[in-house]
C-alpha cells in the first residue's frame, strides 16, 4: 500500500472472505461465483472501512442496490476510476485497481451485499492462545528497559510493533502482531501492552520479560480498531476489552490471559431515527477513571455505552444518546470528561464520566473533526481547553473544559484557527510543553503532508495565532517516495516529540524526534526494520491518559 491509499484497509493480508452469493434477481449483472468472491474480498479490504460491510454508509456514501442501480453501471465505473473531491479515492487512475477490477467492482455493487460470517465465542476460543501462562511469567522486571519511557510503534504493513527506547532510541524488540496494528494501550500497572490489528487480532505483550514478548493472543472478529484495559482503582489490569467493526460487537476479556468472557453485539437502533441498523461498528474505547466502566463509542447508532464490568453476569450499561458517526476521542486534563468526535456530523460530544451523562454536543466549525485523543492545554485567555484538528479542512477547534474556573467558556467552541491544511489526522501537546503540533498527512500537497504546524500556546490571544512549519519529511532525508508525516507522540518527560515519516513499504521510512524547546530535529531514527511506521504510543503517557 502507498500511504495515499492507506486511509482504508489494504489488500492481501486480511485474506479471502468467504461469502454466499445472495439470491440472484432477473436483472442482476452477470458475475461468476469466483468473481463475486474476489469482489467481496476487495470490497471488504478497500471499501468497507468507509461505506460499511453492508454498504449502509458512514464516512462514505451508502451503496445499497436501490441507490447503485439508480446511479447505473457507467456512473459507478467513472466514480471508482476517478474518485471525488469529497474523499472517494481515485482507484482506477491511481493504478490501485486494474480496469478489469474497476469493472468487477461496478458490477458487484449493483448486487445485494453479502454479509461475512459472524464471529462469536466459539471462534474466539478457537483462536485464543496463552503463550506464556501467568504462573510461568517473571515475578519481577527481567530487563533494564525504562518501561515508562518506551514507545510502542506500529509497523503497519509489516504486521509488527517495534518497542523503541525513549532515551537511547534503541529498538528493544520487534514483535509480530496482527496486520496494521491500529492502536496500543497499556495496562494500569504499566506491565502489559495490548495491541489490536485491523484483522482483529489482539496481542498481549509482557514488558517485564527480556526481551518483551507476546504472552497471549486472540482474534475477536474479522475487522477491528480498538482495545483498552481496566483502569479504575481496584480493577487495575483485571480486564481488557476490544471492539470490532465486523461483526459489530465488543468482547470483555480476562486482563491476564485474554480469555474471552463476554461478547456483546452492538446491533440495534439509531439513537435519533430509532430505526434498526445491522452494522453499528465499535469505534474508540477508553477506560473510566471514576467507575469500573469501559466507555464504548458505537459509530452508526450514535450511542456512547458506559459498560460497568464489576458484575459481568448482570451487566449494567448506561446507553447515552449522542450523535451518529462517533469515531475518536479522549479525556480532558482532569480525566473526568470524555470528548469524542461525531466526525461526519462535525460535532464533538462531551460525557461527564463521573455523573455518567452527556453534558454537551458542540459544533466544531470545521469539516470532519479528527482529534485522535485530542490535546489539552491552558489557553492564556480561555483557560483549560481541549483541541481537535479536522480531516476535511485546515481548521483547529478549541473547546473550553473548565466548568468551575471558566464557566462561560465550558463546553463551548472558544476559538477556531487555521493550521497548515486539510487532511489532518492528529494533534498533540503535553503538560510540560507550550507547543501544539498539528499534522496533515492526508493533504494532497506533498510538501504539506510532509510537514507539521506548531503553535506557541503560551502566547495565544483572541486573535488568529501564527504557526511555524516544521519540514519533518525533509529532515528525515529520505531519497525516494512521497512519505507522509503522521501522529506526534511525546516522550515521558514532555521534552521531545516523535513523528512518523510514513513511506510505502518498499521504501525507507523514519521517525523524526523533535526537541520541544528548540523545535529542531534531535534524532532521525532509521532502521531497515522500521517498515511503514504510523501510530506511536509512549507507555507512561498512554497509560496515564496524558495528551
Ligand atoms: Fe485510525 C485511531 C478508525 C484510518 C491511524 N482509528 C483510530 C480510532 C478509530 C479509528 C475508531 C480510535 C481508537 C481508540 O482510540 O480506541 N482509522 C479508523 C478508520 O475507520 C479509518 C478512518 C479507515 C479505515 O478503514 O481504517 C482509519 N487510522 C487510519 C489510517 O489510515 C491510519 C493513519 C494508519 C493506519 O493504521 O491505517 C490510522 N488511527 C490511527 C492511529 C490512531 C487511530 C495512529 C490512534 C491515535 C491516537 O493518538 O490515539
Amino acid at each position: 500500500d502507498t500511504p495515499a491509499a492507506a486511509y482504508k484497509p489494504s489488500m492481501t493480508t486480511l485474506g479471502e472472505i468467504k461469502v454466499e452469493i445472495p439470491g440472484r434477481k432477473a436483472d442482476d449483472p452477470v458475475i461468476s461465483g469466483e468473481e463475486f468472491q474476489r469482489a467481496a474480498t476487495i470490497y471488504f479490504e478497500r471499501c468497507a472501512g468507509c461505506h460499511g460491510v453492508l454498504r449502509k454508509g458512514a464516512t462514505g456514501k451508502p451503496l445499497t442496490p436501490d441507490i447503485t442501480r439508480e446511479l447505473g453501471y457507467d456512473h459507478l465505473i467513472n466514480f471508482i476510476t476517478y474518485g471525488s473531491p469529497a474523499g472517494m479515492p481515485n482507484w482506477g487512475t491511481s493504478g490501485e485497481l486494474s480496469e478489469d477490477d474497476v469493472d468487477l467492482m461496478a458490477r458487484y455493487v449493483l448486487m445485494e451485499p453479502p454479509a461475512p460470517p459472524e464471529f462469536g465465542m466459539p471462534q474466539m476460543k478457537e483462536s485464543w492462545k496463552v503463550v506464556v501462562a501467568p504462573e510461568d511469567r517473571p515475578t519481577k522486571k527481567m530487563n533494564d528497559i525504562d518501561i515508562d519511557n518506551l514507545f510502542s510503534v506500529t509497523l503497519r504493513d509489516a504486521g509488527q510493533v517495534a518497542l523503541i527506547d525513549g532515551k537511547t532510541y534503541d529498538i528493544h524488540a520487534i514483535i509480530d502482531t496482527g496486520y496494521a496494528v491500529h492502536i496500543s494501550r497499556i495496562s494500569a500497572s504499566g506491565r502489559y501492552l495490548y495491541v489490536i490489528g485491523r484483522d482483529a487480532k489482539v496481542n498481549m505483550i509482557d514488558l517485564w520479560m527480556d526481551p518483551p514478548a507476546t504472552v497471549a493472543e486472540i482474534k475477536i472478529g474479522s475487522e477491528a480498531r480498538s482495545v483498552e484495559t481496566s483502569k479504575f482503582e481496584g480493577w487495575e489490569d483485571k480486564y481488557a476489552i476490544a471492539g470490532s467493526y465486523w461483526p459489530p460487537q465488543y468482547v470483555i476479556m480476562d486482563g491476564n490471559t485474554l480469555e474471552p468472557l463476554k461478547v456483546v453485539s452492538t446491533r440495534g437502533n439509531i439513537y435519533d431515527e430509532q430505526t434498526y441498523h445491522p452494522e453499528p461498528r465499535v469505534a474508540s474505547i477508553v477506560a473510566s477513571h471514576y467507575h469500573p466502566q469501559f466507555i464504548v463509542n458505537v459509530k452508526e447508532t450514535g450511542k456512547i455505552l458506559l459498560i460497568d464490568f464489576s458484575d459481568l453476569k448482570n451487566l449494567t450499561t448506561t446507553e447515552i444518546e449522542a450523535e451518529r458517526f462517533l469515531h475518536d476521542g479522549g479525556f480532558d486534563s482532569t480525566h473526568r470528561y470524555f470528548l469524542v468526535a461525531a466526525n461526519a456530523r462535525n460535532k464533538v460530544a462531551v460525557v461527564d464520566t463521573k455523573d455518567e451523562k452527556l453534558i454537551a454536543m458542540i459544533e466544531t466549525n470545521g469539516a470532519t473533526p479528527h482529534p485522535g485523543r485530542g490535546a489539552n492545554f491552558v489557553h492564556p485567555v480561555y483557560g483549560p481547553v481541549w483541541a481537535t484538528s479536522h480531516l476535511g479542512d485546515e481548521s483547529v477547534a478549541l473547546i473550553g473544559t473548565d466548568p468551575e474556573g471558566h464557566p462561560d467558556q465550558a463546553w463551548k467552541l472558544v476559538q477556531s484557527f487555521y493550521a497548515l491544511g486539510g487532511g489532518s489526522l492528529f494533534i498533540k501537546t503535553h503538560p510540560n510543553s507550550h507547543h501544539l503540533y498539528v499534522d496533515a498527512p492526508l493533504n494532497p500537497d506533498a510538501e504539506v503532508s510532509a510537514s507539521i504546524a506548531v503553535f506557541d500556546t503560551s502566547t495565544m490571544t483572541e486573535e488568529e495565532p501564527e504557526f511555524k512549519t516544521l519540514p519533518i519529511g525533509e529532515w528525515a532525508g529520505i531519497p525516494e517516495g512521497q512519505p507522509r508525516v503522521v501522529q506526534g507522540e511525546f516522550n515521558r518527560e514532555g521534552t521531545e516529540i516523535w513523528f512518523s515519516v510514513w513511506n510505502s513499504k518498499d521504501k525507507v521510512s523514519a521517525i523524526v524526534v523533535v526537541d520541544d524547546e528548540t523545535l529542531q530535529p534531535k534524532k532521525v531514527i532509521k532502521d531497515s526494520r522500521l517498515i511503514t511506521p504510523t501510530g506511536k504510543f509512549n507507555v507512561f503517557n498512554t497509560r496515564s491518559d496524558v495528551y
